[in-house]
């Protein structure tokens, strides 16, 4: 006699998260120069020299300022870059990094 064999029944949903996004953070200092701020900005989240400006300058008053987001590995990877640039020439240049909402 011929067996029956039934098809498995179990539905395999695939559930594909957005990935996280995080948000890079410029911390003032009263050290680093305004110009190499300017510079790694435009180095290694490559914004224009106005864009770059504007995000010192914000961070200058403001006491800090979000230079882009990004997944988490890429901010990790460009905020490490950015600070040991810094370190590289002497100053206490600093970008933390931090979940968006
Ligand atoms: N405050 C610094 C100065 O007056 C310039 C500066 C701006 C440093 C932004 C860090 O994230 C920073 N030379």
């Amino acid at each position: 006699m011929a067996e029956i064999v039934e098809k498995p029944r179990t539905k395999v949903e695939l559930k594909v998260e957005r990935p996280k996004l995080y948000k890079v953070i410029l911390v003032n200092d009263d050290f680093t120069p305004r110009e190499f701020v300017v510079e790694v900005l435009k180095a290694v989240f490559r914004t224009s020299a106005d864009q770059a400006n504007r995000i010192m300058i914000t961070a200058h008053q403001k006491g800090s300022c979000v230079v882009a987001v990004f997944a988490k590995d890429i901010a990790d990877t460009k905020s490490t870059e950015a600070i040991d640039m810094g370190k590289e020439a002497g100053f206490p240049l600093m970008f933390t990094t931090e979940p968006e909402e």
